[in-house]
């Protein structure tokens, strides 16, 4: 038994800490994660501020040279970035993996409709959001080509509609159970509701979906899950 999974079952301390901001839609896909395996009670979080540009500044860069969040550190110093690594980590923890498949076949299709609704959705919309409007201000957008964000809106749209088609035939991103597939493609809609880039009404299917999720818990209270427990009376 590897250590990670000892110490799963033997800590009940916060032993994680997740750097990142509440309401951001990458942050959400590991929040997402985090519920979903039931680890919140392992983690505490750090706010580390978009809107003042933090991430950019030298102290963050030494925790990710991408300069983005979130980032996880584990109680050894280690930094893992990257929402698909951070998932990858939390969904092995408990030697149970249900957000990232358990058979390679599983494993191979999450990872490639995750890796698929990063280029196609997600990461195409923050590409609109930082070139093609204000994003973060002057102080963080230091180059913008609104061209290039506005082919990258279109390809988004035209992910919508690849998803609504896989959504068609099949209850979720990946197949027939909830997945990591499923937390990107919601990253990329909230992403999409942030910037006004609603999901065009005939993506039926993709619209079925996301109510779906959007009643899922771990997906209703992300934005709470870092806010301090009220006092029990
Ligand atoms: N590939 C990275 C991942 O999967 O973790 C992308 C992470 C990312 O772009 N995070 C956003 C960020 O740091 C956070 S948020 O916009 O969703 O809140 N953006 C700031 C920037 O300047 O790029």
């Amino acid at each position: 038994m590897s250590s990670d999974i000892s110490n799963f079952e033997a800590t009940s301390q916060p032993a994680m800490t997740i750097h990142d901001w509440p309401t951001g839609p990458y942050p959400a896909r590991v929040r997402i994660a985090l519920a979903e395996k039931n680890l919140q009670s392992r983690v505490q979080f750090e706010s580390v501020n978009l809107w003042k540009g933090e991430h950019k500044k030298a102290e963050f860069l030494a925790k990710n040279y991408s300069g983005t969040l979130p980032v996880l550190e584990l109680d050894d110093g280690t930094f893992i970035a990257e929402c698909t690594a951070i998932t990858e980590y939390l969904d092995a923890l408990d030697g149970a993996p249900t957000l990232t498949g358990r058979t390679p076949r599983e494993k191979g299709l999450i990872h490639m409709m995750s890796k698929r609704a990063e280029l196609e959705l997600l990461d195409a919309i923050s590409v609109y959001f930082h070139h093609a409007t204000p994003g973060l201000g002057p102080d963080v957008e230091i180059y913008q080509n609104a061209e290039w964000g506005f082919r990258q809106r279109d390809k988004a749209l035209k992910g919508m509609h690849y998803f609504d088609a896989i959504l068609k035939r099949q209850p979720f991103v990946a197949g027939e159970a909830f997945s990591m597939a499923d937390i990107t493609v919601i990253g990329g809609l909230i992403f999409a509701g942030l910037v006004e880039l609603p999901v065009p009404a005939e993506c039926e299917a993709l619209h079925a979906w996301y109510a779906r999720m959007q009643e899922r818990p771990s997906v209703k209270n992300r934005v709470t899950m870092s806010e301090p427990a009220e006092a029990s009376v």
